[in-house]
């Protein structure tokens, strides 16, 4: 009983004596980040899906998937550039820290299409 006082006392606000109101009201950590996952597949010069939304904030977790030829996504904005080889997964993540819409392209050089290799992200 003692030291669960002295508990109260480190923690607590020393100085009042406001015991009776010691209700934690503060927010408690609601805010953590959601995790936002996807799994793009980069072939025929094409992301799929070409078009990822996610909200302010978020944690986006991407899972590239190369089943022809190696390839990169690449956002720079957020410091995102993953790449994988041939036939290679890779996975990485950033936080989407800022709204507005994003493109994000082919990081590897891949042939021809490589160029016109681009997709969207949307942050709200
Ligand atoms: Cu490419």
């Amino acid at each position: 009983m003692f030291s669960a006082l002295l508990l109260y006392a480190c923690t607590g606000n020393s100085g009042s004596l406001q015991q009776g109101s010691a209700t934690s009201s503060q927010g408690q950590q609601s805010s953590l980040p959601a995790v936002k996952e996807f799994t793009i597949w980069a072939k025929d010069w094409q992301f799929i899906p070409s078009n990822i939304t996610v909200n302010k904030g978020d944690l986006v977790k991407i899972t590239l998937v190369n089943p022809d030829v190696a390839h990169g996504i690449a956002i720079p904005e957020f410091g995102f550039d993953l790449k994988a080889g041939a036939g290679e997964t890779a996975t990485g993540e950033f936080t989407a820290g800022k709204e507005g819409n994003y493109t994000f392209f082919c990081s590897v050089y891949c042939g021809e299409g490589h160029n016109g290799m681009k997709g969207v992200l949307i942050v709200k």
